[in-house]
């Protein structure tokens, strides 16, 4: 299996899904909803910077960024688009923007420093200012709990592979929710628990770069329990708060039309997919996986994983295409790809494919309310002499997914909001600082920002309701 960091290499190949529904629609429908948000997404390690100020903790991504060869450049999230000092300025841009909705995420570490047991009043603080801001300039604040950030002294009692993590979770989720739930609404447990178990834990190339099929797994089934623990936690601590998760969805298909490749996508739509929706919607795990899940599977966890949430946050990039691979660590490996168009990450265009996903959470999920809580693309920004971005293919991008949502709202999925990946250009991951998603650019070296194209036509997108 070539394996790299590309997660989302996928294809428009082999199988013609529907027709009905092109690539690229047209922007001919009726607008957006009523009250439908508009919004922008972040993630604390990815922007914030200050990660030795007012007492944070070390994360084990601290620990993966500076060790020689994990990130792109040697890029680490030390100083990132130092949000944690600019966010007034950042706040402005969503405000002006038109912007009705912010995602961003608590670092368990600032909270936290050894992940249990002592506050950092501080830490606690720095949200706090953050929330009442983003309230004052009526944006709503969505809260996501774990964006990767895992305190390295977890990491160091077991992390993932350790099942007191669901009581560690749990307490962290109080902790925080005591302080900001008199005015955060809107609150999710994780973000993205496949891309965790699966780059962290399973191929590597995320921290805290652990490999193996059962350790995938163990930390694919953990972060379900303790998402489960802390949402009966908040449920009970905290009743009216709106809980819910986020998870990156992908429609799987295979490359060929045999047996071997259809069985390949089965797997790994069960195991991408379905290992995080089924248990938490259903109390169920898809049944392709059942013999490396019970091993590991206590008595009472799928009660526990099986709990009610008010939204799902969907994070949509592209689909995937995979084909058996009978050597590979899980049977399968990526597909051959026939996309027409490709973003700088390599991934294929294919709005499509969220067409797909939101009618299947409508169809087979009970038709539970959505957020698109992630979507976007990163393209090879130019500045011109003038200090511009025309960002035309992320326009392209945004306008093309937007009319594909705009559909499946129009034939009934319940989507009440999209909110874009990401505000800010900001540490990607394994590849530091060399993608840019964002709506606005960051000139790394002033941290100077710049609204891009796609800021502007964005927002307007935001004040109207409708497609320009
Ligand atoms: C993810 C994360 C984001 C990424 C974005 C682009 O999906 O990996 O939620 O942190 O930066 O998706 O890769």
């Amino acid at each position: 299996m070539v394996l790299t960091r590309r997660r989302f290499l996928a294809s428009a190949g082999a199988m013609a899904a529907t027709p009905a529904i092109a690539d690229s629609a047209a922007a001919t429908a009726p607008g957006f909803p009523q009250g439908f948000l508009w919004g922008a997404s972040t993630a604390a390690y990815q922007i914030e910077g200050a990660v030795r100020e007012d007492g944070r903790g070390p994360s084990i991504w601290d620990t993966f960024s500076h060790t020689p060869g994990a990130i792109k450049n040697g890029d680490t999230g030390d100083v990132a688009c130092d949000h944690y000092h600019r966010w007034p300025g950042d706040f402005d841009l969503l405000r002006q923007g038109g912007f009705s909705a912010y995602r961003f995420s608590v670092s368990w570490p600032r909270v936290l420093p050894e992940g249990t047991g002592t506050v950092n009043p501080k830490g606690l603080d720095f949200y706090d200012r953050l929330v009442d801001a983003l309230l004052a300039a009526r944006i709503r604040p969505f809260l996501c709990l774990y964006h990767w950030d895992l305190p390295q002294a977890l990491q160091d009692r077991g992390g993932w592979h350790n099942r007191d993590i669901a009581a560690w979770f749990a307490d962290y989720a109080e902790v925080v929710a005591a302080r900001l739930g008199d005015r955060v609404g809107d609150w999710a447990m994780l973000n993205e628990p496949s891309v965790v178990a699966l780059f962290g834990h399973g191929l590597g190339g995320h921290a805290p770069n652990l490999k193996g099929r059962a350790s995938f797994f163990l930390a694919l089934h953990l972060q379900n329990l303790a998402q489960g623990a802390a949402l009966a936690r908040l449920r009970s601590a905290k009743p009216g708060l709106r809980l819910g998760t986020v998870l990156n969805l992908q429609p799987v298909r295979p490359e060929a039309d045999t047996p071997a490749d259809r069985q390949a996508a089965v797997i790994w739509d069960a195991m991408w997919n379905r290992s995080c929706m089924d248990p938490l919607l259903k109390g169920t795990y898809p049944e392709v996986v059942h013999a490396d899940i019970e091993p590991i599977l206590g008595p009472d966890d799928l009660s526990t994983i099986h709990q009610p949430i008010d939204f799902l946050g969907v994070n949509y990039y592209s689909r995937m295409v995979v084909k058996a691979d009978a050597g590979a660590m899980f049977g399968t490996a990526w597909g051959k790809n026939a996309a027409k168009r490709y973003t700088a990450m390599g991934w294929p265009v294919e709005p499509r494919g969220l067409y797909d996903q939101l009618a299947e959470i409508r169809d087979r999920y009970g038709n539970i309310p959505v957020y698109v809580t992630e979507n976007g693309a990163a393209y090879e920004d130019v500045v011109t002499p003038s200090g511009k971005i025309y960002d035309k293919e992320r326009v392209d991008f945004l306008r093309d997914h937007l009319a594909m949502v705009r559909t499946a709202i129009a034939e009934g999925c319940n989507v009440k909001g999209y909110l874009v990946w990401s505000l800010l250009d900001n540490f990607e991951w394994a590849f530091g600082y060399s993608k840019r998603f964002g709506i606005v650019y960051v000139d790394y070296p002033t941290q100077r920002r710049i609204p891009k194209q796609s800021y502007y036509w964005l927002g307007q997108v935001a004040r109207t309701g409708r497609l320009a």
